[in-house]
């Protein structure tokens, strides 16, 4: 027999008690070994309440399986107070990330297939193989300057640019040069602006940013800061576009971006295409970046593998005689890298989404409603759903055993990652550009964990050394 929703194992009765906890914890910056500690303690399902914010917390896959085939047509994941806030303080529209219901999907639809459609991939290819390439050219150029034939230094600002120069690339078709030596300022101060306000997210989400308003905080007016900051930037892109657009018709036959092609299809108000133009472009940022990060990190420390990767990539170069796009068919093992990376290291903590119909998980019942947590970190993790979970096993995504509901670094279904298409596109040429130039090596330290700061990003810094082949 299914048992009650009430006797759902967990610490979710005593709120106050649980937010004083996870203060002292540390809790803001470790959620994810909470959780862990969380499922270890509890088993697969678990209730929880801090402050605010209650939810049921699972981490099966079949169970997965079982919340996002009831998330219903207009999928919610858990509302992200602090963006909502500032955009109604600033009186801004909504982007397609903050939207919900039918304003959501008749965005999301329209986006879709100028954003993720498998017909675009063929336009941004060129254009992301074009700032691989920089990168590249970039790193040759540390390399000769530093006089020892190598380069070692923590990549993080490096990648922060290139995934912005990438993601400008694709919306906007064209360069911004942030792989020249001097770059604008303002597009430095646009990558501030976004760690800023992931990190400043981070106690509001927990303390009702209205509250926090009221009393002049601090973190409160950083986060305004911040996201000011990044509409203030993206308007000046957005504008510039706009701009030449009405002046001339363009370059016939050269892909104008994502951007030109909201405009010139008409669909959607202005208004709309800025809030999601810009929620693109923020989003575009930290995530790829630290993903990459990760990705060179464990390439360091398993140099083997990182040769096997270089021969996959260059008989791909070989046999693909030119045509990038047919080449990024060709690299089963890449991918398993980056699935493998996120499995580990995942961007986000958690996937959520609110029941829109009963279910029974680990066989108590769940009413509709219920805001439902994937634990996607401690799922990644585990033994019971991974083998040999601690170790980095690319080859494991090529092999027969079950990838049901297990590979979900970008969430699931029709809410799923909006930007998944540039960000795997981009990554993927990026170490295939990478690979084909350098070997990455670890300087001697110790292992690095992740840390929450909204997204999960490394504790500290990463050292690699970068020499040429
Ligand atoms: C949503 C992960 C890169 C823009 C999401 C979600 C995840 C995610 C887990 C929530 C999905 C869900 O609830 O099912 C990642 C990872 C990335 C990445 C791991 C890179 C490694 C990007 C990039 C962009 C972007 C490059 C922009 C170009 C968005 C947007 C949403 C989203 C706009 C909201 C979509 C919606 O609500 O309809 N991402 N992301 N992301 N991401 Fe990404
Ligand atoms: C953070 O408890 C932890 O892709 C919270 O590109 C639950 C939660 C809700 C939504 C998640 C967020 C977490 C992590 C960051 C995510 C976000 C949805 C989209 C966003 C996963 C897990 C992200 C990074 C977007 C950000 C775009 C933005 C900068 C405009």
């Amino acid at each position: 027999t299914v048992r009650p929703f009430n006797e759902i194992p967990g610490m979710w009765k005593n709120s106050v008690g649980n937010l004083y906890t996870f203060w002292k914890l540390d809790g803001f910056k470790n959620i994810h070994h909470i959780m862990v500690h969380n499922f270890n303690t509890f088993g697969p399902i678990y209730r929880e309440k801090i402050g605010y914010y209650e939810s049921v917390n699972i981490i099966n896959p079949e169970d997965a399986a079982i919340l996002f085939k009831a998330e219903g047509h207009y999928p919610k994941r858990l509302r992200v107070e602090p963006w909502t806030s500032y955009r109604d303080f600033r009186n801004r529209k909504y982007g397609v990330l903050l939207k919900d219901g039918e304003d959501w999907r008749s965005n999301r639809v329209i986006l879709n297939r100028e954003v993720i459609s498998p017909k675009v991939q063929g336009n941004f290819v060129p254009l992301l193989d074009e700032v691989g390439q920089d990168f590249v050219a970039r790193v040759y150029k540390k390399i000769q300057r530093s006089g020892q034939n190598k380069w070692t230094t923590d990549l993080s600002h490096e990648l922060f640019k290139y995934a912005l120069e990438s993601v400008s690339a694709v919306l906007y078709g064209e360069r911004l040069g942030l792989l020249l030596d001097y770059i604008d300022p303002e597009a430095q101060h646009f990558i501030d602006c976004i760690t800023l306000m992931f990190k400043t997210t981070c106690p509001m989400l927990y303390i009702p940013p209205s509250m926090l308003r009221r009393l002049g905080a601090k973190v409160w007016k950083d986060h305004v800061e911040a996201w000011d900051g990044i509409f203030n930037q993206a308007d000046h892109c957005i504008q510039n576009i706009y701009r030449q657009l009405r002046k001339e018709s363009g370059e016939q036959n050269k892909y104008p971006g994502v951007l030109a092609s909201l405009l010139m299809l008409d669909r959607l108000s202005i208004e709309e295409i800025k809030a999601s133009v810009t929620e693109l472009m923020a989003g575009g940022v930290d995530t790829t970046s630290i993903t990459l990060l990760w990705t060179l990190y464990e390439l360091a420390w398993h140099p083997d593998l990182q040769e096997e990767l270089r021969a996959e990539i260059i008989a791909a170069r070989a046999a693909s005689q030119g045509d990038t796009v047919q080449m990024l068919k060709m690299v089963p093992l890449l991918k398993g890298a980056l699935k493998e990376t996120l499995r580990l290291h995942p961007v986000a903590v958690s996937l959520q989404r609110y029941l829109t119909q009963d279910v029974v998980i680990q066989n108590y019942h769940i009413p509709s409603g219920t805001l439902v947590q994937l634990g996607l970190y401690a799922m990644g993790r585990d033994y019971r759903i991974f083998s040999k979970p601690e170790q980095y096993l690319p080859s494991r995504w090529l092999r027969n055993e079950s990838h049901y509901f297990r590979s979900l670094g970008f969430g699931f279904g029709p809410r799923q990652c909006l930007g998944r298409r540039i960000a795997e596109t981009e990554m993927q040429l990026f170490l295939i550009h990478m690979l084909e130039n350098f070997k990455i090596e670890k300087q001697r330290q110790l292992e690095v964990r992740s840390t929450f700061e909204l997204i999960l990003v490394p504790e500290k810094p990463i050292l690699l050394t970068i020499k040429p082949l």
